[in-house]
């Protein structure tokens, strides 16, 4: 079908993702397998990609994008690195999954202990919900406790649990209490506002003793992009520990991204269990948790808290992740990464200054958001200021000129170690083309 449409001329042809997204819409729910793919609100269908390589997603139509959503993190090193292609090729000629340990599932939890010093046991999963799922089941078990404190905004995939005042897809469509959630479930996790020192410690002397944990983005991602006021994340190390609960990082889009140790080895503070994914999969499904080697021995089949997963730790998605860790410690990722991050800010202040736009941009090392309000940035509330029009007339700006950039208000953006300075420079003549058209 697809050589048959190519034929077509142009102007037909620019209908083809179009059509595939009318087929899509008769047999998956809104079209996607995730809501945050729809481009819902955006006033276009969204594209279907034949390949991506590099920095770069091709579409069924034959339009070329610089990348910056990264397929939502996993893309570090850029789109089917070739020592992760390589890896994967390698892995399959000897099976696809067994069930049964391998060697590989020790390589990689090692490497993570080796990276994370928090992580002295780690076990594997499928997706970042999964982790997340787990190490919430995993802290209840191990403190007897019920409750967990989570931050508006902060979306830490979609268990039960977690689906309270969530960030990324539930935020952008509207969703952030799901329904089908319980309401004796959703009164045992606490939404609080992040970046707020007063509504924790009141939240501690109210039902501190029930409270099994607090989960946090360590670096917000999933209502844009933001960063914790200096000592935040010490604070809430402190108010857990002193009140017997646990720290969980759900660092599924920072680690390995801020630095080799995600925002932990940054900081230097060490949380009880930590939640991985995306990048650790090298672009297949993997998720993973760890932590403290007591807590973690309270799982399955050396405890009582069960935890399994047919696909975990699945010998191909190893080597995957593997392939990418050893190649951003081989390579000089995080300086070029960082270096990438500078010029794209330092041109964004510019475009600002010049355009007399009055933007937020928030950024640390490859993650960052543009937020279309005055001001600073630093809560689901100060987030919700950006205007959403604004947005939209940026979004479909930049596609136009051949920039992807995230689908929603509510994500982060990623530069891979495959940007070039020419795909930044682009990029910011780009957006400059787009905020001087408002
Ligand atoms: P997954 O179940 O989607 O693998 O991971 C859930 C998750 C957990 N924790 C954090 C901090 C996350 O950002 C995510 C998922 N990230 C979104 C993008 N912000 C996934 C995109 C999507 O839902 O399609």
């Amino acid at each position: 079908m697809l050589e048959q449409a190519r034929s077509l001329p142009y102007t037909s042809r620019m209908s083809l993702s179009q059509e595939l997204f009318q087929r899509a819409c008769q047999c998956i729910p809104g079209g996607v397998n995730s809501p945050v793919r729809a481009f819902r609100r955006l006033d276009r269908a969204p594209f279907f990609v034949t390949s991506a390589k590099g920095a770069h997603l091709k579409d069924v139509d034959g339009n070329d994008y610089i990348d910056y959503v990264g397929t939502w993190g996993p893309a570090i090193l850029g789109h089917a690195p070739n020592c992760v292609i390589e890896a994967v090729c390698e892995a399959a000629t000897h099976g696809l999954s067994f069930g049964t340990p391998t060697s590989v599932e020790v390589d990689m939890a090692e490497m993570v202990c080796d990276w994370i010093p928090s992580v002295e046991k780690l076990r594997m999963c499928n997706s970042g919900t999964e982790a997340t799922m787990s190490a919430i089941r995993l802290a209840r078990g191990y403190t007897g406790r019920d409750m967990i404190i989570k931050f508006d905004g902060c979306y830490h995939g979609h268990s039960d649990s977690l689906l309270v005042a969530a960030g990324s897809g539930a935020l952008t469509h509207g969703e952030p209490d799901s329904a089908g959630v319980p309401a004796d479930f959703a009164r045992l996790t606490l939404s609080l506002p992040y970046n707020n020192r007063e509504a924790l410690e009141a939240a501690f002397a109210r039902v501190g003793s029930r409270i099994a944990a607090i989960i946090v983005e360590p670096y917000p991602g999933n209502a844009g992009f933001y960063l914790p006021y200096d000592g935040y994340l010490e604070f809430l190390r402190e108010i857990t520990a002193r009140h017997g609960a646990l720290l969980i990082f759900d660092e599924v889009m920072t680690g390995f991204r801020i630095s080799p140790a995600g925002v932990q080895g940054k900081l230097n503070i060490s949380p009880d269990l930590t939640c991985l994914g995306k990048i650790i999969g090298g672009g297949l499904p993997v998720g993973a948790f760890g932590g403290r080697a007591d807590i973690m021995d309270c799982l399955s089949p050396l405890g009582p808290v069960y935890q399994a997963g047919t696909l975990s730790g699945n010998p191909v998605a190893m080597a995957a992740g593997l392939a990418q860790l050893r190649e951003l410690k081989a390579s000089n990722a995080y300086e070029r990464l960082e270096n990438l991050g500078a010029r794209l800010e330092e041109g964004v202040a510019r475009i600002l200054r010049d355009t007399g736009k009055d933007f937020c941009f928030k950024r640390a090392g490859s993650m960052y958001s543009l937020f279309f309000c005055p001001g600073d940035v630093y809560d689901l509330n100060s987030a919700m200021k950006s205007d959403f029009n604004i947005f939209r007339h940026y979004f479909l700006s930049m596609l136009e000129q051949g920039v992807y950039v995230a689908p929603s208000a509510y994500e982060s953006g990623f530069i891979s170690t495959a940007h070039t300075e020419a795909d930044i420079d682009w990029t910011l003549q780009s957006m400059e083309r787009a905020l001087r058209s408002l």
